[in-house]
């Protein structure tokens, strides 16, 4: 029997049209009536027999009038799905699903199930089953199973059986990955460092006091790989595809172990990240507190703490004109408020607070007061430190410069216009900046002469270390990976003696392409190793005494008494006129830039 079934041919069966059966190939035409066969949203009339009439036709929905049903007249957009699924495994019921009323699971063997895990059904679908629900995730979207229901479309139950069980993620996220380890530069296991060597002491400090690491929530806990042309490509197998407090707990146990296994003491965080938004400030609050008292709880546990916290003041549209700088009041008020509640939580957790305005900028000057929008973002620096003060909070306040990007020009563009505005305002014994490389490539200058501008200025205070493409214009947040680069950037923290309480923090992200759970170890690796070198050639070049020497003769001219008088602002232009008619033509020596490259070079 089988054997004659086979001989029929697809052409020829889809070739039969007998009224029992829907033709194969149906061709509608614009006002045609029509009559669904499947459900696809009940509650609103559309369901398996709803007469319908084709109104228009698009590449992915057919727009229908209904005509029978309890909601018949309305207007309704079908789905121009492929029924048969690509994926032999993937039942084909489930490729239907349009929405989570739609769904029916038959969970045949749930007694097998333990609560509290969460089980890969296949590469886009998660089976999570906790004590009173259970949940599947279908391309991330959460769809909620009603145990209860008739169940009528079905699961293939032998899926079950080979359902892969997994723990619920409250112990270990990197399961194989043991604490990362010195093996010196011969080693070639990736998941160890090559050059940095925590406790080994260069110039005088330990390596881990010098750079004070610390990894950055925002991307590495809630990068998606996602840009504005492409969907996100990273699926951490501990998401569960929600936006939950329950997930934000378990993602910061997650960071835990994470920044545990680096042999790193620090991280840094918005507070959005953290933790969710809510409905209502009171709602948000609420989320952040419940956050905080476990990073609070496992920072005891684990001995670590927050290099640097702040609120995001630029992702929420209330703060598409700006935060400190919007022209609405109320965003002002908002903002201020979400910084003091900020201030109160991490109070005790962290060094740093940092002010980064993504939005405090303008896109058209036509259309704006900048004037008094930097009055009125000093002032809300004034009332910042003002509520710091007030609280006892001890921690350094930070200013990020950055030129643009999300806004066309952003009010800290750089170290130096940052420091004039501190300056203009009586606000530079208050505030430091934290230099980001990337930012500083953007402005037009390199990451080096950034942190001299703030050094010089006594106003630097930490480092957010990453790079960009040199063939892109945007911000990439690279990890930073050229060793000269590094070792110019250990010139200016080594000059510095030091950026404690500040640190490096890596605000910096895995390329798009980069999806594996290991990746997110490699990438951190090879951004301390290749600082490590930088330092590690600095203290070459601070033993080597050439470069130094270089630049001490290239001044020397005033290391002289005339030199100094100048120096203390004591030879005025009629001294100076007298001594160059003295002194005739003045000679001068060779800048030896290329010199300078051969030192620099020699110690790489
Ligand atoms: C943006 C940037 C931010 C800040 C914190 O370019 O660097 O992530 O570091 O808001
Ligand atoms: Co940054």
């Amino acid at each position: 029997m089988e054997f004659e079934l086979d001989a029929f041919s697809p052409e020829i069966l889809n070739g039969i049209n007998c009224s029992s059966l829907p033709p194969h190939k149906l061709v509608l035409k614009v006002g045609a009536p029509v009559m669904l066969l499947r459900n696809i949203d009940q509650t609103n009339g559309v369901y398996n027999g709803t007469r319908m009439q084709v109104r228009r036709m698009g590449n992915h929905v057919i727009e229908c009038k209904t005509l029978t049903g309890n909601k018949a007249g309305s207007i309704v957009l079908i789905p121009r799905l492929n029924l048969i699924s690509n994926n032999e495994t993937l039942p084909v019921a489930l490729s239907r699903v349009t929405s989570k009323d739609g769904l029916r699971v038959l969970l045949q063997d749930h007694g097998h199930l333990e609560d509290n895990c969460t089980m890969n059904v296949f590469e886009n679908i998660k089976l999570i089953v906790s004590e009173d629900s259970i949940e599947l995730l279908f391309n991330s979207c959460l769809l909620q199973i009603d145990q209860n229901e008739n169940l009528g479309n079905i699961f293939a139950p032998s899926l079950l059986t080979s359902l892969h069980l997994c723990s619920d993620r409250e112990g270990e996220f990197f399961p194989g990955i043991n604490k990362i380890k010195y093996e010196g530069p011969s080693s070639k296991n990736p998941l160890s460092f090559k050059w940095y060597n925590a406790e080994e002491e260069i110039l005088g400090k330990k390596m881990k006091d010098w750079f004070r690491f610390s990894v950055a929530f925002w991307h590495t806990f809630r990068g998606t790989g996602a840009d504005p042309f492409g969907a996100p490509t990273k699926h951490w197998p501990w998401e569960d595809g929600t936006n939950s407090v329950k997930m934000a707990k378990r993602r910061m146990r997650a960071n835990f172990e994470f920044i545990n296994k680096l042999g790193i003491d620090l991280w840094c965080f918005h507070d959005r990240d953290i933790a969710p938004d809510g409905e209502s400030l009171e709602e948000a609050n609420a989320n952040l507190d419940e956050v905080v008292a476990l990073a609070k709880e496992l920072q005891t546990q684990e001995k670590k703490k927050v290099l640097w916290g702040t609120a995001q003041l630029f992702m929420h549209p209330r703060y598409m004109h700006g935060a400190a700088t919007s022209s609405e009041l109320g965003v002002y008020a908002y903002a201020a408020t979400q910084v003091k509640k900020a201030m109160e939580v991490y109070f005790h957790i962290i060094y740093i607070y940092v002010f980064w305005g993504g939005r405090e900028g303008y896109q058209s000057l036509l259309n704006t007061d900048m004037e008094r929008e930097l009055n009125h973002l000093a002032r809300f620096f004034e009332a910042a430190v003002a509520y710091k003060k007030k609280i006892g909070f001890n921690g350094t306040l930070l200013i990020e410069p950055k030129p643009q990007e999300p806004t066309k020009h952003q009010y800290d563009w750089d170290a130096a216009t940052t420091s004039n505005f501190l300056r203009k305002y009586g606000l530079i014994g208050e505030f430091k900046l934290n230099i980001e490389c990337n930012h500083a490539t953007l402005s037009g200058h390199s990451c080096h002469h950034e942190l001299e501008t703030a050094r010089i200025n006594g106003l630097l205070g930490n480092i957010d270390a990453n790079t960009g493409d040199p063939q892109v214009g945007w911000d990439t947040d690279q990890f930073l990976v050229d060793i000269q680069e590094a070792t110019m950037i250990m010139l200016s923290v080594v000059r510095n003696g030091g950026i404690a309480p500040g640190g490096f923090n890596f605000d910096a992200k895995l390329r798009r392409e980069s999806m594996d759970v290991e990746d997110l170890f490699i990438a951190h690796i090879i951004g301390m190793d290749t600082m490590a070198r930088g330092l590690k050639n600095v203290a070459k070049l601070v033993e080597d005494g050439a470069l130094a020497e270089l630049v001490r003769k290239r001044y020397q001219s005033f290391d002289t008494k005339i030199g100094a008088q100048i120096e203390a602002g004591k030879a005025d232009f009629d001294f100076l006129e007298k001594k160059v008619k003295e002194w005739g033509e003045p000679k001068v020596a060779s800048a030896k830039q290329e010199l300078a490259e051969m030192i620099l070079q020699s110690a790489l």
